[in-house]
């Protein structure tokens, strides 16, 4: 009985073993330049895109701009109207119908602007 629990306690180790020793070297492998590349993109700021558009609202109490803007290519959005975060600083002087050119961050479901200037 304890030779059995013996037997079988070192065959789980040595399996453990062999399956480290297999991952090291396959890691290595599957660090194809996409990968590299991915990885310098999660550890650096999220890129920042361009767009213009039509201010619709500014919400100073919520912090957000809800802008009719045109198709962003470089985050694959079509033209839509939607809300952004902004700062109180970025708000100020906004109005609806302002013709704006503006720079923001997608974080998940999350926009923020990063400028916004008004074209006239
Ligand atoms: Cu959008």
């Amino acid at each position: 009985m304890k030779l059995t629990l013996i037997a079988v306690a070192s065959t789980v180790v040595a399996l453990s073993l062999s399956a480290q020793a297999e991952d090291m070297p396959g890691m290595k492998m599957d660090a194809t330049p996409m990968e590299g590349m991915q990885m310098k993109q999660e550890t650096q700021q999220v890129p920042v895109a361009k767009a213009e558009g039509t201010i619709k609202a500014v919400d100073t109490t919520k912090q957000t701009v809800t802008i009719a803007h045109g198709a962003v290519p470089a985050v694959q959005w079509p033209a839509m109207t939607m809300a952004f975060n902004a700062t109180t600083k970025q708000l100020a002087g906004l109005k609806a119908g302002d013709q704006v050119a503006f720079e923001f961050q997608v974080e998940g479901a999350k926009a923020t602007i990063i400028s916004i200037k008004k074209l006239k």
